[in-house]
């Protein structure tokens, strides 16, 4: 997928983020990109830039050409190919951030001749230029929208290139399998070894291992880049708002003696573990004729169904009944985790089973808790229940290498598709001519992360949701 942009136009756009701030970047790449700086530059000394030298940085200022105008006074860095983020001539301008003055540099580049670079751009380049492979250009954006310190080492891992690396090595242990399929296929008929069935299985076996193993990671690895929506549902008073407050150790949403205090959804992130939590504090479950709450009922009702994960509190001084059922009901099918609140007024076992009793028959809990959120350490077991259904019983990942973007995953689930009916084909006997399809429809899936087979549509698609300037 490598190609030579050499000729291409040169792009430009502003790679900071708008508003006021210290510095606002200009950034240009291309082979015209230098030639545009010479005409808007200008040193110190009032002289236009000479030299082309890379890795310099020169302070100077930005002149309109038709006007004689100072722009702005900036420092001007110049990278030449093939060393840059692009491979590309790549120049960039320092200026003073305003929202004016890094407009009117663009605006000066574009009239000269520049084309405001599309999202992605610069990154695509790289991509095409062969610096960096597909999963490495998609873990600058995972870089970037990183939220917690978990998701950038994962992320810096994969530009690093260790998915990539990954992928190497099963395509390689693909191509080594395809090679000896078809060398059965060609030479059949003469004195030659194909190989044998039982090997063939025992190494698609092993491959099948590797790939359960990477897409195992990626339920964990889809939490830890997006977030875990995770619903806090009952009914009013039980604590659902000092849940929340206790979670995030401040007091954002409003909590009061009086049942029906809050009417929307509130919604905060906790990183608990390196995974980010997006807790939504919802209006508790009753019978209202008021249309406020009634409309907040409706979208506690939503919030469980975008839900991830479910936690279901109930008020342990008060003995379950049908509308606790009902509540459980709502549920069914989620991740829940049962939270018996209000320990501190009735410390028993036995009110707590009953409560287990009459919501089993409608749900089956991930975990059970129960707490005093009057305590200020009163949700320290409840975390580390939390992180320990995303990590299912260990802490951490036991992977060296995690999916995280669905684009991986759906490739190697596809990959892992292929293997099974290349498994099952062998075990039935049938010709290598069908077991060779097979194989390279699996490389053809792996090859897809790291971008070797895959189609200008899709890329496309992945580089329009980076930010523009990146
Ligand atoms: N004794 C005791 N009181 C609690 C506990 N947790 C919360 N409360 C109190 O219960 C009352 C209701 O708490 P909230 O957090 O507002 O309850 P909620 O579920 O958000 O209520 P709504 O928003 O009306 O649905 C407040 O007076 C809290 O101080 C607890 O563990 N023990
Ligand atoms: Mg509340």
């Amino acid at each position: 997928m490598t190609a030579n942009l050499s000729d291409q136009d040169t792009i430009c756009s502003i790679s900071t983020p708008p508003g006021q701030g210290g510095i606002g970047i200009v950034r240009v790449s291309g082979s015209q990109a230098l030639s545009l700086a010479r005409k808007v530059f200008v040193d110190g000394s009032g002289r236009r830039l000479k030299s082309g030298r890379g890795y310099t940085i020169r302070y100077g200022k930005i002149i309109d050409p038709e006007t004689r105008a100072v722009v702005d006074e900036v420092l001007l860095t110049v990278m030449r190919a093939p060393k840059t983020y692009t491979r590309e001539d790549v120049v960039e301008i320092n200026c003073h951030s305003g929202v004016v003055i890094v407009r009117r540099i663009m605006e000066l580049m574009v009239s000269l001749g520049a084309r405001p670079a599309e999202p992605g751009e610069f990154t695509k380049r790289a991509f095409l230029n062969g610096r960096i492979d597909l999963a490495q250009a998609e873990a600058v954006m995972s870089l970037i929208a990183a939220k917690s310190d978990t998701a950038l080492r994962i992320a810096m891992q994969q530009l690093g290139g260790e998915l990539s690396l990954r992928m190497k090595g099963l395509k390689e242990k693909l191509l080594h399998l395809l090679a000896e399929v078809e060398v059965s296929i060609d030479f059949s008929e003469e004195d030659c070894h194909p190989i044998g069935s039982a090997i063939l299985e025992k190494r698609v076996r092993e491959i099948l291992d590797d790939l359960g193993g990477l897409i195992e990671t990626g339920r964990q690895g889809k939490f830890i880049e997006e977030g875990l929506v995770t619903a806090i549902i009952g009914k009013t008073n039980v604590g659902k708002s000092s849940l929340l407050n206790r979670l995030l150790m401040e007091d954002r949403a409003i909590v009061t003696p009086f049942p029906g205090t809050t009417r929307d959804v509130i919604e905060s992130t906790v990183n608990i573990e390196g995974i980010p939590f997006r807790f939504l504090d919802t209006a508790g479950f009753r019978y209202s004729e008021d249309p406020v709450e009634k409309e907040g009922i409706r979208r506690s009702r939503n919030s469980i169904e975008k839900a991830d994960l479910v936690l279901m509190l109930f008020d342990l001084s008060s003995r379950p009944n049908e509308e606790d059922r009902k509540i459980a009901r709502l549920a069914r099918g989620k991740e829940v985790v049962l939270i018996f609140n209000k320990k501190d007024l009735v410390d028993d076992e036995k009110r707590e089973k009953e409560f287990y009793n009459e919501l089993i028959e409608e749900i089956r809990p991930k975990a059970t808790v129960s707490t005093c959120l009057l305590h200020e350490n009163g949700v320290v077991k409840l975390k580390s229940v939390l992180s320990g259904l995303v990590f299912q019983g260990g802490s951490g990942f036991n992977e060296s290498v995690v999916v995280t973007r669905t684009r991986h995953l759906h490739a190697l689930e596809e990959a892992r598709k292929a293997l099974n009916r290349v498994m099952q084909h062998s075990q039935e006997g049938m010709s290598e001519e069908f077991l060779s399809l097979d194989l390279r429809e699996a490389l053809d899936a792996v090859g897809r992360i790291t971008g070797e087979t895959v189609s200008e549509d899709i890329l496309n698609e992945i580089f329009r949701s980076f930010c523009i300037g990146k």
